[in-house]
Parts: structure tokens; C-alpha cells; sequence
């Protein structure tokens, strides 16, 4: 059974789950419109969908002992973006959080000597240190892009085989 504590905090990152699945899908429609992003585009809407996957475990996981796994209210995201490197940033800042917050959570978790909960959370941690990375890089290679064109090009291309494979490769 969660303590009443637990059960708090992890509402509180099913919450978080949701609110990273609208910010990535308002990234996603916003790459959309823009021409040549469709890989951009990809990326995100892949991105939104894989948060809430990560939404839906918690929830699942709270039910399943003993909780409620609360659905939360929908906020808008930012939904326009001044450039792609705010896109990106803006990516970077929010995993961050995320992490920050899973630390948290894993904290609390042994604190209260909750030892299942802290073996659940395991897979957040490895998946934060991925997409941190992920995140990263990204960044990296836009800052060294800068307003190259055809550097563009091929950044939208990489991104959108980057992650068709990923996807291939989850599928198996
Ligand atoms: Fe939910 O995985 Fe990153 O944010």
C-alpha cells in the first residue's frame, strides 16, 4: 500500500508526464506549419506520444498498489516558437526538470523505506539519462549549425531517420 505521501508525489509526476506530453505535441504542430521540419515535426509527435506512455505507467502502477492514479487537468503548453534552437532549449530545460524530479521522487522514496516504489522509478531514472543525453546533443548540433541552410537540412534529415529507427527498434 503507498503511503499517503507517495501517493501525493506521484500524482504530482503523472501531472508532469501529462503537462511534457502537451508541450512536446505543441512542439510537434508548431515544427508542422513551418517549411522543411517535418522531421522536426516527427520527432515531437513521437516525443509527446512516448510521455504519455510514461503518464499511463504511473497511473497504473499507483492503482496497483493500492492508490489512484489521478487524471489531471489539461494546460495549454507554449504553443509558438521564435526558432528552432528555442524548440530545443526549451526541450533541454523541460528533461531537466524532469529529472530534477524523478531525483526527488527516488528520494522520497527510500526515505519512507518505500523499496518497491523505488525499484518502479529505476526506469525513469535510465530513461532521464537518455533523453537528457538526447536532448543535449541536439542542442549541440544546432549551435553548431547556426543559420546554415544545408546544415539545417541534413539536421531535419538525421532526426526523422533517428527516429524511425528508434522506433524500429522498440518495435521488436
Ligand atoms: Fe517522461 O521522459 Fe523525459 O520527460
Amino acid at each position: 500500500m503507498l503511503s499517503k505521501t507517495i501517493q501525493e508525489a506521484l500524482n504530482a509526476q503523472i501531472r508532469m508526464e501529462a503537462e511534457s506530453s502537451q508541450a512536446y505535441l505543441a512542439m510537434a504542430s508548431w515544427a508542422d506549419i513551418q517549411p522543411g521540419l517535418q522531421g522536426v515535426s516527427e520527432f515531437f509527435y513521437k516525443q509527446s506520444d512516448e510521455e504519455r506512455v510514461h503518464m499511463l505507467k504511473l497511473i497504473r502502477y499507483v492503482n496497483e498498489r493500492g492508490g489512484f492514479g489521478v487524471v489531471p487537468p489539461l494546460l495549454q503548453p507554449i504553443i509558438t516558437f521564435q526558432s528552432l534552437k528555442r524548440v530545443f532549449e526549451e526541450f533541454l530545460a523541460h528533461e531537466i526538470k524532469v529529472s530534477e524530479s524523478i531525483n526527488d521522487l527516488v528520494h522520497m522514496a527510500l526515505q519512507e523505506k518505500d523499496y518497491a516504489t523505488h525499484n518502479f522509478l529505476q526506469w525513469y531514472v535510465s530513461e532521464q539519462i537518455e533523453e537528457e543525453r538526447l536532448a543535449r546533443t541536439l542542442n549541440e548540433k544546432l549551435e553548431l549549425i547556426g543559420e546554415d541552410k544545408s546544415g539545417l537540412y541534413l539536421f531535419d534529415r538525421d532526426i526523422l531517420n533517428y527516429r524511425m529507427q528508434q522506433s524500429a527498434g522498440k518495435s521488436h
